[in-house]
């Protein structure tokens, strides 16, 4: 087939008789073969794009082209600063539904009517890991909405974790130091394993809370479709007669919840750093759209007053069973975007974009927070003008009498940038003051001081709370996750004052980790401003497994398979997925695919090596009994299987792939997580199993 390039202007390349034909005589709207006429930035035809301007066939460069001078000048700028913290994430676009009107608690505009739909853009991040950064890493993960009402723009920047590491604003900047690699050696990168992040942290008994967070399996989710989004802070909502009750914001994933576990996470970043954007991109391609429902927990002053804890305080929750959590509507992302760039990397979100009807409270990381987010779009856009671009600007109208600055595109019209003035409404914006913003009148007047409320001081009970919220295997993986984390730590001493801080939290938990560590002494209890309360009861909500899908929806089965695969129960499983909402990937020796015993090709999705058992839910080991013997000398077929078994996941198979399974190591300990697929009939009864995600109760296994 020939070369689309291969024209008459690109091959008329060489030596000085065959100078490049250019367009010869059309205008540049002028198309050829469909395509439109290139031109630089100032619109001029481009005759050439292949060789710059010289002075002779083998001559210098001449300064006069324009064209390759603008080409490299724009090139040379092409980045801007990333972001200092969330540098790497994904977006989308899609909808928000109100199920019901809001109004009795909040004016916001766009809570007021039942059904009505509200744009969102949504971009989901890790935090410290730079812009190229995998996406595995274990980490807390942005869940930042940009919401384009019809009163402008409303920003919940959340995470996927309801608290956060500190109480104040004032520690951020050490706090993402100590995460960031080390300033001298610019290592470890996306890791929180290393001595400055828990030297910083065993010195900060407020972040214990968040630790058990970010040891346990929520730092490591399977996608962003599969976990939570919290506001974190309290808010206020504030409804027309201007009373103002406090909420906590709650985004809870249709799909349910999934994580993946470590060593599955460690491999995935090598077989796929780009695992997370390329499930969300390839679901909304699918048309398969990840939908979230918003809750909130509402709240009033005597409900805070009494609750065992500061609302005001990040590193704290309510629990779900002692406030629920009131559904109001869903969110829906049903379109990625067209340019990663233009929206994902330029969009700029900010606590303070709030519109009438929400309102902040007094969290000391919330007012700090509203002071920094404005700071960094500057920094990073480059002009205040940054709501000048298409994924920044509302979609309402806006008028202000704001002018000039870097890049403005808004130019007001007329003779008004100043107020107050007396000339007509044309083009002259004037205040409402019914529809505007105003502030809720919260009463201050309290000294200055540089001084943490007692109501903080309570570090370790809601850590242990959590704690004991979790199923024993989640408990075992944050022990695990802990040991790890502190196995990387060389100074023994920065491990040891860990171990005392676990010690207020749960002594089991102190004990494992102290043990898998082979700490020499055990160290006495961290010095507590408070005691550990020991009478919060479990919160179920606050575990993954225990909210688990109930369906195998979304997810994927990797069916490694050869030539001879059966074709009616390969055609077989590949109904009884799509019935369920999931798909089947063909993962083959070759990419070209298989035949399979009906004599029908199939193309593969993966070969082999690039197609490892963690990128799947489930597998499926399908070769013929000749595929079998072949797969058997194939390193990756036997990692393929090894890694299925060590990370619980089901395993359907066929029976002529039990010489894999003995190469694999795995034929001896065949349990309940393995099922037949030997007949079209076994492959419901595979899928109804895999909806448990993964067989927990396996021996053996990952710890
Ligand atoms: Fe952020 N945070 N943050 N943060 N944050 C940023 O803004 C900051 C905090 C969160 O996808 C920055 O545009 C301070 C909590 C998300 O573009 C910066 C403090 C929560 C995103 C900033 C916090 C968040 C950011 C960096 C302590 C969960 C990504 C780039 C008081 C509720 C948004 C940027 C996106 C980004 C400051 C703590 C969520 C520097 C000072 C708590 C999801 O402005």
């Amino acid at each position: 087939m020939a070369d689309p390039r291969d024209d008459a202007r690109t091959t008329a390349r060489y030596g000085e008789a065959e100078v490049p034909v250019g367009p010869g005589g059309e205008t540049h709207q002028t198309t050829q073969g469909g395509h439109p006429t290139m031109t630089t930035q100032q619109g001029v035809p481009v005759a050439d794009d292949q060789n710059s301007l010289r002075a002779g066939a083998r001559g210098p460069t001449l300064l006069e082209d324009f064209h390759f001078r603008e080409k490299l000048f724009h090139f040379d700028h092409e980045r801007i600063p990333e972001r200092v913290v969330h540098a790497r994430g994904y977006g989308a676009h899609g909808y928000f539904e109100n199920y019901g009107s809001l109004s009795d608690v909040t004016r916001a505009d766009l809570f007021q009517r039942k059904g009505e739909k509200t744009p969102v853009f949504v971009r989901f991040s890790t935090v410290a890991g730079s812009k190229g950064s995998p996406d595995l890493a274990r980490d807390v993960r942005g869940f930042a909405v940009k919401f384009y009402t019809k009163q402008g723009n409303w920003d919940l920047v959340g995470n996927n974790m309801p608290v956060f590491f500190i109480q104040d604003a004032i520690k951020f900047p050490d706090m993402v130091h100590s995460v960031k690699p080390e300033p001298d050696r610019d290592f470890p990168q996306a890791q929180s394993a290393h001595d400055n992040f828990w030297d910083f942290i065993s010195l900060s008994p407020e972040s214990m809370h968040m630790i058990m967070w970010i040891m346990s399996d929520r730092a490591i989710p399977r996608s962003f479709r599969f976990m939570e989004g919290f506001g974190v802070h309290t808010f206020r909502l504030v409804n027309a007669e201007g009373k103002s009750t406090f909420v906590k914001f709650h985004w809870k994933p249709k799909q349910g919840l999934q994580s993946v576990v470590w060593n599955e996470a460690v491999k995935i970043n090598g077989a796929d750093p780009d695992f997370h954007r390329r499930d969300l991109w390839d679901a909304i391609e699918m048309g398969d759209y990840p939908e979230w429902e918003l809750g909130l927990q509402l709240f009033d002053e005597a409900f805070a007053d009494r609750f065992d804890f500061e609302v005001l305080d990040a590193t704290k929750l309510i629990p779900e069973e002692v406030l629920p959590i009131r559904p109001i509507g869903r969110m829906v992302l049903d379109r990625r975007v067209d340019n990663f760039f233009a929206e994902t990397e330029q969009v700029a979100f900010c606590t303070q974009n709030v519109v009438p009807g929400i309102d902040f409270s007094d969290d000391p990381l919330l007012q700090g927070r509203n002071f920094s987010y404005l700071d960094t779009q500057l920094k990073r856009l480059g002009s205040p003008n940054f709501t000048h671009i298409p994924i920044n600007a509302p979609k309402c109208p806006f008028a202000s009498l704001q002018q000039d600055g870097h890049m403005a595109m808004h130019n007001p019209k007329g003779r008004v940038n100043y107020e107050p003035n007396s000339w007509g409404p044309e083009n002259n914006p004037r205040e409402d003051p019914a529809q505007g913003y105003r502030s809720y009148p919260a009463a201050t007047g309290s000294p200055r001081l540089r001084i943490r409320s007692e109501t903080f001081a309570d570090h370790y009970s809601q850590a242990r709370q959590f704690y004991i919220s979790q199923a024993p295997i989640e408990q075992t993986h944050i022990a695990n996750a802990l040991t790890f984390e502190l196995s990387k730590v060389q100074t023994p001493a920065i491990r040891a004052r860990m171990v005392a801080h676990l010690l207020n939290i749960d002594a089991d938990l102190a004990n494992t980790v102290a043990k898998n560590l082979r700490l020499e002494t055990m160290p006495q209890p961290a010095t507590a401003a408070r005691p550990t309360r020991k009478d919060l009861k479990p919160s179920p909500a606050l575990s993954i497994i225990q909210n688990g899908p109930k369906t195998f929806a979304g997810r994927k089965v990797g069916a490694l398979v050869t030539d001879g695969v059966d074709a009616d129960v390969l055609a077989a499983l590949r109904k009884s997925l799509k019935s369920e909402g999931a798909t089947l990937v063909l993962v083959a020796p070759e990419v070209g695919g298989v035949t399979d015993s009906a004599g029908t090709p199939h193309p593969a999705g993966e070969k082999l090596e690039g197609g490892p058992s963690v990128l799947f839910d489930a597998v499926a080991l399908l070769p013929s009994a000749d595929g079998a013997t072949l797969l058997t000398k194939l390193p990756a077929a036997r990692d393929f299987v090894a890694d299925a078994f060590a990370h619980r996941k089901f395993i359907g198979h066929a029976a002529a792939a039990t010489p894999l399974l003995e190469k694999a190591g795995v034929a001896n300990a065949v349990d309940a997580g393995f099922l037949p697929l030997d007949r079209p009939a076994d492959c419901d009864a595979f899928v109804a199993a895999c909806r448990k995600l993964r067989f927990w109760d396996r021996a053996d296994a990952e710890r």
